[in-house]
């Protein structure tokens, strides 16, 4: 917990460090910095072409050849993340992994479907800070993503109703609906204090695991269904939009201290086996723990990112910098 003297000293760090993206540059090999505002900056036109190109990954066929039953690029994504969801989660290239899925996301909007827009973020402080989860507009029918799960957990009404999933843990060719199930109880995990307390941990292998506990549990727990499954969750279009959430957040606390932390890494690559039983996962596949260019169990700048050759592999180092060549980013 923090110690009440330091509240106020921490609040306006916080807002300066807010203030500080508006103003980051691009640095060389990214020309067109990618712009990702929150759902809520975007115009109505804006969020109906994000929404409509996030349909076309869904429709368009899969481009790598090597995602066994893979009927469309959703499923390639959907597929990388399940089958390492036991390597790239409680571990420290936690953060770096995900921000590369959120590139490669974006990406593929923009050279598939023809999107010209950013990645944009969930802004989900706000929403709690407002009130209900059933109340979100991102969750509105036509300009957001649908809304609860019914009866059956599927959920009801907008522009993802329709989605049929068929990667999970067990099979590649799997048959299943977009699930919710709203808990408005979780929701208090995003509050202020949860991300204010990880922005002041000053090591990067504090500062990950802080993020990861409240911050980033919360949007899965909140929306539930496929969404609380630590592995599953990426079939849900929402899991990009509460990724850059997260992304965000860590961006800032690198910009905190840019000296210190913009290379700052670290970390197990394997993730304890006493959390791997409490979330229902297995020890890492022996065929993962080989790729990874790291010489022990520590994540370092050499560590490689893969996402079965939907996009490159790059490395640790190539994604620390958002404004760099690879991600070529700016929150906000
Ligand atoms: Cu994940």
């Amino acid at each position: 917990m923090m110690a009440r003297w330091s509240q106020l000293a921490i609040v306006s760090l916080f807002i300066v460090s807010t203030l500080g993206l508006a103003v980051s540059q691009p640095r060389d090999g990214c020309t067109s910095l990618n712009r990702r505002k929150s759902w809520y900056a975007l115009s109505k036109l804006e969020q109906l072409e994000y929404i409509r190109a996030a349909r076309c990954l869904i429709n368009h066929p899969p481009i790598t050849g090597s995602v066994e039953g893979a009927k469309n690029v959703w499923d390639e994504l959907h597929r990388t993340h399940i089958w390492q969801g036991n390597y790239i989660h409680y571990v420290g290239h936690f953060l770096p992994w995900h921000r590369y899925l959120i590139r490669a996301h974006e990406l593929l909007l923009q050279r598939l479907c023809g999107y010209n827009g950013a990645q944009p973020y969930w802004d989900e402080l706000g929403d709690y800070e407002s009130g209900s989860i059933h109340e979100a507009a991102i969750f509105d029918p036509v300009f957001g993503f649908g809304g609860d799960g019914g009866e059956d957990g599927c959920v009801q009404d907008g522009p993802f109703r329709d989605l049929t999933l068929h990667m999970s843990r067990e099979s590649n060719h799997d048959n299943y609906c977009l699930s919710r199930s709203f808990d408005q109880q979780w929701f208090t995990w995003a509050n202020r204090s949860n991300i204010e307390e990880c922005f002041v941990v000053t090591e990067y292998n504090d500062a990950w695991q802080c993020y990861n506990e409240f911050p980033h549990s919360a949007g899965h727990a909140v929306i539930g269904g496929v969404m609380g499954d630590p592995v599953e969750s990426s079939g849900d279009p929402m899991f990009y939009l509460h990724h850059a959430y997260l992304d965000r957040l860590w961006w800032q606390w690198q910009q905190a201290d840019e000296a210190n932390r913009l290379t700052a890494i670290g970390g197990a690559n394997v993730p304890p086996q006493s959390i791997l039983n409490l979330v229902g996962l297995h020890g890492p596949d022996p065929s993962l723990v080989d790729y990874n260019g790291d010489e022990g169990d520590t994540t370092t700048l050499r560590h490689i990112l893969w996402l079965h050759g939907i996009v490159p592999n790059v490395t640790v180092a190539d994604v620390l910098d958002l404004g760099g060549e690879v991600i070529c980013a700016t929150y906000e």
